[in-house]
């Protein structure tokens, strides 16, 4: 496999105008005509007049131009498409293939998922369909004709709207779609199958009346409510915070249970993973109640960022999906609470963002260079690439970051564009010079800042020294500094806000926060007017992406925890507490617990006016995933040591307050998705883990009620985690209640799963595999090896990095066994032994020998290919 590179893009020496499509569908063996309409493209330089397909896995039976059949000697095939030696400037291209559905493991093309059929084309599996330019950069218009059998595929789907349907006498039927919206052919999709529909419509700001339809298979009727008002929702928000409206007359979802990721934008008929589309509250829990409103409306938002505005090339990828993250999130915010989304989202961040930019696999925002670009959907992409786009409204402001997509909208729409399109837009509606911020997106890394203060009473100043570092990263010996947003508050002796008056400005600014701006390594602020000792709050709302280092004490973060009017710092300000006491009970299991730690916690849990979605992130401990982020050399059973033991004594310390907590909190009536209704859920389930964990008898007791009597899933797999996790016969019998309960649920089957895979007993992995062998499993489902293989790799550190090497073991076997069949799924399957450099040197030993072991195998993929070699480089 080799390298593509940014720097050799050269655009398209054909377009493509029309494309006509004609599926004879069947699961073995289904037949692809399609007709092109294709003339030379007068913006690229003239090649040697041949013209180069990309097709893959396909059986050609019929190649013509302008209606002559070519002859073998006018044209060449091979595994990556077919070159015709000679073509017009203008031409109908017509072909016919044959491609195999139910033969497709990899869940790319057209496969099968059970008993229907369904496409996925991002990045580049509209090759495999047909010979086709399969780049972002050539946007066509396409009708689509489906012919399959009436009985098993009554319903055949694909994008724009439905202009002819006919009944064929051999039993099957045809359903012609025509999209009116030039696309790239990595938004293509079709669909068919035996599909119910839920219906509903939403009428547009300027007044047409859209159709909404969530197609699923009959027995999911019952689950689609959620996601069909977090759709409105969503047309709704676009329409308000970013003008946009939805353009096709319907809007379609499918449900699939085999899918490789979250979901995907395809235009006018989004395919999802039928995890992000089902819920009731009896068979979701509020983790997943969120996933699918965010991931619906992440893909709805891609209708203009993505469809209407595409990539011109896979480098571009940000452009796209950061832009849409940063919109995602930004309607979470709005619809529940911003601080808690705000939270979430830079938990993300720093657990896997962070670790991915200090590693091998480190990449920046636009890559320069890919082997295999299913390996870029990466959290650098999306959610670093979400910063990107904030840090940018951070700068501009609210009014001008309006203007500014305004623009973007207007100048771009049709376009497959850049990032460097993107930022001028920024420019240009603010008249501000954003040359040394691009550097976000071509520099890999996390800067870390160091904020020194100095408080001078008699002068009444305060002096912050900030400095920027970022640490090489592969391919980047030499970084420059970045132009970083730094919003900071200061607070007095009461808490109270004060001003943020910088030396040499005439007048106090109001008191609050304020925006500093960095672009040199080091700066010196100096803040005048000061009468006492402020306390800073430093980075509100996670301002831009880095790692801070200041020299705050322990009792200012007990004071910003208490008192500091971002939400977010206040959350933070604990979070360092918890963090530095974990990493120095990880060094010394004596070290104390000191008493004014426990008390802040207690004041915290005993305010009754505390949001309770806040009281629980801020009581939740750092996971020693992070925590072992955060040591040079990861000591994972030392970790998992001192999270046990601060664990247990929040639990026996705080017992009364916790147990006040857990009866406050109970819930009453029916089940409601509300902020409120989920934050107290969270911190009751949370008040739960820390007394089962300190094996409070009152504690177990209530959770093996709460297992019985619980009527919403939140509360069910709460108690049910907490019982697998303390094991014995009441753990054994929980687990099977629960499968005799859920028998044929899939994404609830997948929770039983998780939840054993993911419990820190001594047998964790004999039970893991163990499973591999249960009835219930199948490696051809990816839902269910993320939730048998990921969570254990990912979510069980203190197992999967036992000792002996036995989880790495394991992780490569499922690796080597998947590959062949599904490489997208093999690939992200190994990202935890990348980081195989942050272990002591037996683990580090144990896990190159195993990475060697993958590169070793033979034929692999390109994707385990390009992570392999990457990170043993
Ligand atoms: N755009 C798709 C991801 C496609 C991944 C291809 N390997 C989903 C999304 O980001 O919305
Ligand atoms: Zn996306």
């Amino acid at each position: 496999p080799h390298p593509i590179y940014l720097k050799d893009y050269r655009p398209p020496e054909f377009l493509i105008e029309q494309v006509e499509l004609r599926f004879e569908l069947d699961p073995e063996h289904t037949r692809v005509e399609s007709r092109l309409a294709l003339r030379r493209n007068p913006a690229a330089t003239r090649g040697d007049g041949s013209l180069r397909l990309h097709g893959e896995q396909l059986t050609l039976m019929q190649v013509a131009i302008d209606g002559h059949a070519l002859t073998p000697a006018e044209y060449r095939v091979d595994a990556e498409g077919l070159t015709m030696h000679r073509v017009p400037d203008r031409f109908t291209l017509e072909t016919q293939v044959e491609i195999h559905p139910s033969l497709n493991t990899a869940l790319e093309g057209l496969y099968q998922s059970g008993d229907m059929l369904c496409t996925q084309c991002e990045a580049e599996g509209f090759r495999r369909l047909t010979y086709f330019l399969d780049r972002p950069d050539v946007m066509a218009r396409y009708t689509t004709t489906l012919v399959a059998d009436r009985t098993r595929f009554p319903v055949l789907l694909s994008n724009g709207n439905p202009v002819a349907r006919t009944d064929l006498e051999d039993g099957r039927h045809s359903v012609t779609w025509d999209d009116p919206f030039p696309k790239p052919s990595y938004l293509f999709a079709l669909v068919a199958g035996d599909l119910r529909a839920v219906e509903d419509s939403f009428v547009t700001a300027s007044g047409r009346e859209i159709q909404l339809q969530i197609f699923v298979e009959p027995h999911n009727l019952d689950k689609c409510d959620h996601a069909m008002r977090s759709l409105k929702k969503a047309m709704r928000w676009d329409e308000e915070r970013f003008g946009r409206e939805y353009d096709l007359d319907i809007f379609m979802i499918v449900a699939v249970s085999h899918f490789n990721m979250g979901a995907m934008e395809n235009k006018g008929l989004n395919i999802f993973n039928d995890k992000f589309v089902l819920a009731r509250p009896d068979t979701a829990t509020d983790v997943d109640f969120d996933g699918i409103e965010s991931v619906i409306a992440h893909e709805y938002f891609h209708n203009w960022t993505g469809n209407r505005i595409t990539c011109r090339d896979w480098f571009q990828l940000s452009l796209k999906e950061g832009f849409t993250v940063y919109r995602d999130q930004e309607f979470s915010a709005d619809v529940g609470s911003r601080a808690v989304k705000r939270i979430s989202d830079v938990r993300t961040l720093r657990a896997h963002q962070f670790p991915e930019d200090a590693g091998p696999l480190a990449h920046p925002v636009r890559p320069e260079s890919y082997i295999e670009i299913n390996n870029f959907y990466t959290t650098t992409v999306y959610d670093k690439g979400a910063e990107v786009v904030r840090m940018q409204a951070a700068l501009l402001g609210p009014e001008s970051f309006r203007r500014a997509t305004d623009r973007y909208f207007e100048r771009h729409d049709g376009q497959a564009v850049t990032t460097e399109d993107f930022v001028r837009c920024m420019e240009d509606a603010s008249g501000r010079d954003l040359t040394q911020f691009r550097r976000w997106y071509e520099q890999a890394g996390t800067p870390e800042l160091s904020i020194q203060s100095k408080y001078d009473a008699t002068a009444g100043t305060y002096t912050l020294s900030v400095r920027q570092e970022t640490a090489a990263t592969p391919g980047q010996p030499v970084k420059y500094p970045f132009h970083i947003p730094l919003t900071i508050g200061l607070l007095g002796a009461e808490g109270q806000a004060l001003p943020v008056w910088l030396a040499g400005e005439s007048a106090p600014p109001a008191p609050g926060t304020r925006l500093l701006e960095l672009t040199e390594r080091a700066h010196e602020f100096t803040l005048v007017g000061l009468t006492e000792r402020p306390v800073p709050s430093l980075l509100r709302g996670f301002s831009a992406p880095v790692r801070v280092r200041d020299d705050l004490s322990d009792a200012d973060r007990m004071f910003l925890m208490a008192h500091d009017s971002d939400g977010f710092n206040r959350w933070d300000a604990a979070q360092t507490l918890h963090e530095r006491l974990l990493l120095a009970l990880t060094d010394d299991a004596d070290h104390p617990i000191p008493e004014d730690y426990i008390a802040a916690f207690q004041r915290a849990l005993r305010d009754p006016s505390a949001d309770r979605a806040l009281l629980a992130e801020v009581l939740t401990l750092p996971s020693e995933t992070y925590l072992s982020d955060r040591m040079t050399v990861v000591d994972v059973d030392g970790l998992h040591r001192a999270h046990r033991q601060l664990t247990r004594c929040i639990g026996e310390r705080l017992r009364a307050d916790l147990l006040a907590v857990y009866h406050d909190s109970a819930e009453t009536g029916d089940y409601v998705f509300s902020p409120e209704a989920v934050g107290r859920r969270a911190l009751k389930n949370l008040a739960l883990a820390y007394l089962v964990r300190a094996e409070d008898g009152e504690g177990l007791a209530l959770c093996r009620a709460q297992f019985e009597a619980a009527h919403n899933m939140t509360d069910v797999m709460a108690a049910l985690r907490l019982l697998t996790e303390q094991g014995g016969a009441a753990a054994e019998a929980a687990l099977d209640a629960f499968h005799r309960r859920w028998a044929g649920e899939s994404l609830v089957l997948d929770k039983w799963f998780a939840v054993q895979a993911a419990a820190p007993r001594a047998d964790a992995l004999t039970r893991v595999m163990a499973l591999l062998h249960h009835p219930d499993y199948s490696a051809r489902n990816p839902n269910r090896v993320r939730s048998l293989v990921s969570t254990f790799s990912n979510l069980n550190q203190v197992r999967f990095h036992a000792a002996d090497g036995a989880g790495y073991r394991f992780l490569v076997g499922q690796v080597l066994e998947l590959d062949p069949a599904n490489p997208q799924l093999a690939a992200r399957l190994l990202k935890p032994l990348v980081r195989w450099r942050r272990f002591d040197p037996e683990r580090q030993r144990l896990m190159r020998t195993e990475l060697e072991r993958v590169l070793g195998s033979g034929e692999l993929s390109s994707d385990v290919f390009e992570v392999v070699s990457k990170a043993l480089a």
